[in-house]
């Protein structure tokens, strides 16, 4: 979400008029969604567009707001939506209840604006700063790419994917070329101009939805391509290693050419439940060394 956006709350009541009073306190400051039921409520909350917040009702004549809440808990997707519940029960165990299920908040019927709006206000600003803390422990500070971190979490999901859908995955692991001697000539500061050039140009580069660019560490980078067997790899290997040689960023020291140039390491499976998938990895790593020894500047796969 960006910062200027406004943020989307989905109000889900079997009562008409409660959703039309909800809707009209909040849409002055908020995009309001509204849903009548719970199987509605589902729909819109799993779909394109994620929520912000839930306004979730739990008496309801299809599945109840505990139920509706449940099902949010079960997807990745959905289960840091923050809810809150607004309910005519009234009881303690009701209550403990809705929050043992994991709502963040529990407001009783009859509400008050003034209380119900003071109430969303503190669960969004706790829930964006939530979302900063993740991108901040997912991005690399750097180039303003998604970290090791990232990269661990996402290739394990990929994997388990792939082998799900006995699809195949290939992976590249990218390193600069005489990159230490360019900080000893250029400087250090020069040289962190260089890795966000590199990053930019990678990310830019890889333009289909599931690839994924990361830094790995130091002035090496990978990419996981899902679903993409081997040639089609050596295709966008090669392409990433173009853009950087079409960068021409000056680089005298370098043994491979006289500007910055890449290696590429690149390794191929289909994944499957009896496979490590630290050997792709593997592959990839003594690919990168070949590219080295056979002279840098290169995709070996
Ligand atoms: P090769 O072609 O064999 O990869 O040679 P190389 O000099 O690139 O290899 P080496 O691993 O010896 O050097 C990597 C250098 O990357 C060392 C370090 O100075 C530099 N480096 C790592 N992280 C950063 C960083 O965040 N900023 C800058 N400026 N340099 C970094
Ligand atoms: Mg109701
Ligand atoms: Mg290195
Ligand atoms: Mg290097």
């Amino acid at each position: 979400m960006s910062v200027t956006a406004k943020q989307t709350i989905l109000i889900v009541d079997d009562e008409p008029l409660n959703i039309k009073v909800l809707g009209q306190a909040l849409s002055g400051s908020y995009r309001v969604k509204t849903a009548i039921n719970g199987t509605r409520a589902l729909e819109i909350a799993q779909g394109e567009e994620t929520p912000d917040l839930l306004l979730l009702d739990i008496q309801m004549p299809d599945i109840d707001g505990y139920e509706v809440l449940l099902a949010l808990k079960q997807s990745d997707r959905t289960k840091s939506i923050p809810v809150i519940f607004i309910t005519g029960r009234d009881g303690a165990e009701d209550e403990a209840r809705g929050l043992e299920l994991g709502a963040m908040d529990y407001i009783t019927k009859p509400f008050n604006i003034p209380v119900v709006m003071a109430r969303v206000r503190n669960q969004l600003a706790l829930k964006q700063k939530a979302d900063l803390l993740e991108k901040l422990v997912s991005i690399d500070g750097l180039t303003e790419i998604p970290n090791r971190r990232a990269f661990d979490e996402a290739f394990i999901r990929e994997w388990r994917r792939c082998t799900r859908a006995q699809a195949p995955l290939s992976m590249i692991m990218i390193d600069i070329d005489c990159f230490k001697p360019y900080n000893d000539n250029y400087g250090h500061s020069k040289g962190d101009e260089v890795l966000k050039k590199v990053a930019e140009r990678l990310s830019n580069e890889l333009k289909r939805g599931g690839d994924f660019v990361a830094r790995y560490g130091g002035e090496e980078f990978v990419v996981i391509l899902p679903e993409t067997e081997i040639h089609s790899a050596v295709y966008v290997a090669e392409s990433l290693r173009n853009t950087i040689v079409e960068a021409q960023i000056p680089h005298k020291y370098n043994l491979a050419a006289d500007f910055v140039t890449i290696s590429l390491g690149l390794a191929y499976c289909i994944p499957r439940e009896d496979l490590e998938p630290i050997t792709l990895q593997n592959k990839a790593d003594k690919m990168l060394y070949r590219a080295k020894n056979e002279g840098r500047n290169q995709v070996v796969a």
